[in-house]
């Protein structure tokens, strides 16, 4: 009953894979996974075919069918959790067949089988961090200077307890050590909370802290330079026109900086850059997620989400001023969270579920 067990496994696996494939397609408009979703879909079904599996499945004398009927163990509380179930589903199953294969003497077509899996590790693997990435929504940056005394460790707790699920430790006037001191501390309370760590301009103290990510603007050091040190660490980019935006995806950033978007105080020497038109070429024409900075606050962020509505990729939104200069930071979380929503209902409200 070889060919039953294979039978079931295959239909386990691709079934699996469309459901991710059609979140990919449907919601996220994510051409780059869903293809690849659908490359692996289409080599499960044909890698090995035989008239005898379709002949020896027999659904309704199933005895497993009725424990999955009666157990809520597939109850799933929101996108994250699909996604996860799914890729575990699809995975466990290529493994299923490839054992079966190795039993019957189809050695070849089990590791063919076994380069699906390592594929889909892959995949899970980039494809939970999309989903990280649309769970940021507000995308939160350090200024010690605009605190109003208190340090950034403190205040970082108050967004962390306030939701804030990315945040970027930048600092201009400190030294290294100090530097590296706050990050440490950052890092230990970001993992508390789930919530990614990105440093600026510092690749050996992003290393040193264990940050999720560096991010580098264009005088630090090249992606690929990076790259060679970091590992599969988050690298984002800021980009200021096209030119600069189609340099970082192909040099393999992770995400852009996208701006200034409006005149700002906090950064001096700004590149200029046409805004809300930059904006809108980066969300159609790079495949990456974006973050939009600059001058950002709640009286002008409905005309960037206007402006990138039908966006295709994750966008959010950096603050420093707008967000750290506010009397109530939960409060101004809140109202900028309920600002994103009016444009963004799906599915930027439970992906970090
Ligand atoms: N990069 C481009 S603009 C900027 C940086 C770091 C400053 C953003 O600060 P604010 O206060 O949100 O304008
Ligand atoms: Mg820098």
């Amino acid at each position: 009953m070889i060919h039953r067990i294979i039978d079931a496994n295959i239909n386990r696996a691709c079934e699996g894979v469309r459901v991710l494939e059609d979140y990919f397609r449907f919601e996220l408009n994510n051409q780059g996974l869903s293809r690849q979703l659908r490359d692996i879909r289409h080599r499960l079904r044909r890698t090995y075919c035989s008239d005898e599996l379709v002949r020896c499945r027999d659904s309704q004398g199933d005895v497993g069918r009725a424990t999955s009927m009666e157990t809520g163990d597939d109850r799933r509380t929101g996108r994250k959790d699909m996604l996860m179930a799914n890729f575990k589903r699809a995975e466990e199953a290529i493994r299923v067949i490839e054992e079966n294969l190795k039993l019957i003497e189809q050695y070849d077509l089990s590791k063919q089988y076994e380069k699906l899996r390592f594929l889909m590790y892959n995949l899970e693997k980039s494809a939970l961090r999309q989903i990280e990435y649309i769970g940021w929504e507000i995308y939160a940056i350090t200024c010690e200077r605009l605190c109003g005394g208190r340090d950034n460790i403190e205040v970082a707790r108050e967004l962390l307890e306030n939701g804030i699920r990315v945040l970027q430790y930048r600092e201009k006037e400190k030294s290294k050590r100090e530097k590296l001191e706050q990050c440490m501390q950052l890092r230990a309370l970001t993992r508390e909370y789930g919530c990614t760590f990105i440093v600026n301009d510092d690749l050996d103290i992003a290393l040193l802290c264990e940050a999720d990510g560096v991010h580098l603007g264009q005088e630090d050091l090249p992606v690929q330079k990076a790259r060679k040190l970091s590992g599969d660490m988050i690298i984002g980019v800021s980009t200021h026109n096209e030119k600069q935006a189609q340099k970082a995806l192909q040099q393999g950033a992770d995400y852009i900086g996208v701006g200034p978007m409006f005149e700002t105080d906090t950064k001096r020497n700004l590149e200029p850059c046409n805004s809300v038109d930059y904006l809108r070429y980066t969300c159609e024409n790079i495949p990456l997620p974006q973050v939009a900075i600059g001058g950002i606050s709640p009286e002008n962020l409905r005309l960037l989400l206007e402006a990138t509505s039908d966006a295709g990729v994750p966008l959010c939104f950096a603050m420093i001023g707008g967000l750290l200069l506010a009397d109530d930071l939960g409060e101004r979380i809140r109202q900028i969270k309920s600002i994103i929503k009016e444009y963004h209902d799906v599915p930027y409200t439970d992906a970090g579920s």
